[in-house]
């Protein structure tokens, strides 16, 4: 299962799990594009399955994953995946509604699937639950106040999660990615491209099919070895702040 599955990284990772044979579960809020992506799934004979809700509405989360049907509740992959950062302002200047967006998907919703869908992994003896933190759950940098704390809490969760889930069998990864090129940027700046674009300036970001490539690796493991925790940069990235930009 996979949140957050109609765009960037979401969208690799049932890509590559699809195309190893898995059947997947996608969702996301954009119905046509979940459909269009069941669609392409499908041709490649495997099973897919798409539930179209918002990870904010812990009604529609306990709706959609309580009423899988019987062969879908088996979930043994999780991928907390959805989530987003809006705008990038000091704190004294800072949209409260961008604010709420980003503690309500980023934390909350991701709570609201664990919740849910963890009861599940339970009844079946276990699974391998991956939390999309990022590097901004490891530092902080100017502007990114209310994403970055919300990125830590996914950190301290996946840390939570792996000591409480531990006697369930349950494997919990950690994966803080830092720059990757995908729609992240064009939501935090509201559909500016201009400045999207100026983000990745002169280097070579990760791409969702490199995130998919190693969550898949972490996944495929042998069943008694976890990777707790990776951060991931692009070759040219020491830190959030410090790139090697070549223009
Ligand atoms: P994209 O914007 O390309 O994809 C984000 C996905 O999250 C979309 O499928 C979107 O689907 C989904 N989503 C957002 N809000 C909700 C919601 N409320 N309910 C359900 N789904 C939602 O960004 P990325 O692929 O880059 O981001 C994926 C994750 O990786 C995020 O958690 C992000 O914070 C994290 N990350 C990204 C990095 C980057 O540089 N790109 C680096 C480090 C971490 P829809 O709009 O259809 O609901
Ligand atoms: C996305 C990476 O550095 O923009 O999580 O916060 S960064």
């Amino acid at each position: 299962m996979v949140t957050g599955a109609t765009a960037g990284f979401g969208r690799a990772i049932a890509e590559k799990f699809a195309e190893n044979g898995y059947r997947v579960l996608i969702t996301g809020r954009r119905k046509e594009r979940l459909l269009e992506l069941e669609k392409e799934l499908t041709a490649t004979g495997t099973e897919v399955l798409s539930l179209n809700f918002d990870v904010r509405d812990i009604a529609a989360v306990k709706a959609n994953v309580e009423n899988l049907p019987s062969e879908w509740k088996n979930i043994d992959i999780l991928v907390n995946n959805a989530g987003l950062a809006v705008g990038l302002s000091h704190i004294d200047d800072g949209d409260t509604d961008d604010w709420d967006r980003m503690i309500d998907t980023n934390v909350k919703g991701l709570l609201y699937v664990t919740r849910t869908v963890s009861p599940l992994m339970i009844a079946h003896g276990g699974g391998h639950i991956f939390n999309i933190s990022s590097i901004a759950g490891k530092e902080v940098y100017e502007n990114g106040n209310v994403y970055c704390a919300s990125k830590h809490a996914v950190d301290a969760l996946s840390k939570a999660m792996r000591i409480d889930l531990l006697k369930h069998g349950i494997k919990v990864t950690n994966i803080a990615p830092g720059m990757a090129e995908t729609e992240f940027s064009i939501v935090r700046f509201k559909g500016d491209r201009e400045k999207a674009d100026a983000v990745y300036k002169g280097v070579k970001a990760l791409t969702a099919e490199d995130i998919a490539e190693v969550i898949y690796f972490c996944a495929t493991l042998p069943e008694h070895v976890c990777i707790n925790d990776l951060t991931i940069t692009p070759s040219q990235q020491a830190s959030a702040g410090y790139l090697n930009r070549k223009v």
